[in-house]
């Protein structure tokens, strides 16, 4: 990684902060910023990471990047997708479940999606990241946040809140910071 050593977060949710640190490992300095973004509406995760990458950057005239992620359901029409963290307040991962209630098979099917918006005020640049797998039948371990209990990758057993730091290894925000790492590493 050439000329950034350190980069801006912008987040205000710490789980999603500490797995891209724990994901760059020391290798860059990221630093959480915790300002306000105005998120649009409607938009697919890539229209809202590069809005809020460029709002980001006329905040903190520094290079920065944001994440829009969010687990989407095929068989609910790819809810609760970009309305993933308002639906997770209301309803809750009981709240899925009970939605997929007697649902099986592809049914079943669902993937955690990430875009992030890079902006360093020459260009904004998005870095997509999918881990599919499927909703698991009831909540299964404790680590992790927001939906991971009831979410199990494909090719695994576990619940990424039963795999833990394995999260790290197969998730939708390490493929899409993965993308970043490589991206500033000719920057
Ligand atoms: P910022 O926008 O401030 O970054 P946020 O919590 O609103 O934080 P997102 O819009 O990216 O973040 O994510 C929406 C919700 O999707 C999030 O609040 C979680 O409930 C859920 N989510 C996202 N990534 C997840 C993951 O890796 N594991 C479990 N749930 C996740």
């Amino acid at each position: 990684m050439a000329a950034i050593k350190e980069l801006y977060f912008c987040t205000g949710n710490r789980h999603k902060f500490n797995e891209v640190a724990e994901f760059f490992n020391g290798k860059l300095k990221v630093i959480q910023a915790d300002i306000d973004v105005d998120e649009p509406r409607g938009e697919s995760f890539e229209e809202i990471a590069k809005s809020c990458a460029k709002q980001a950057y006329k905040k903190l005239k520094k290079p920065v990047f944001v994440e829009d992620a969010g687990l989407a359901i095929p068989s609910l029409g790819g809810f609760p997708g970009t309305y993933s963290a308002w639906v997770f307040k209301k309803l809750g991962n009981d709240g899925i479940l009970k939605l997929l209630e007697g649902k099986t098979g592809a049914r079943l099917a669902a993937e955690f999606v990430s875009c992030i918006g890079f902006c360093d005020g020459k260009a904004i640049k998005t870095f997509n990241g999918i881990c599919k797998g499927i909703i698991a039948p009831n909540c299964r371990g404790n680590a992790g946040f927001g939906y991971d209990p009831i979410f199990q990758p494909a090719g695994h057993n576990e619940t990424f809140a039963e795999l833990g730091s394995g999260k790290l290894a197969i998730s939708h925000r390490s493929i899409a910071v993965g993308a970043l790492q490589k991206y500033l590493r000719d920057y």
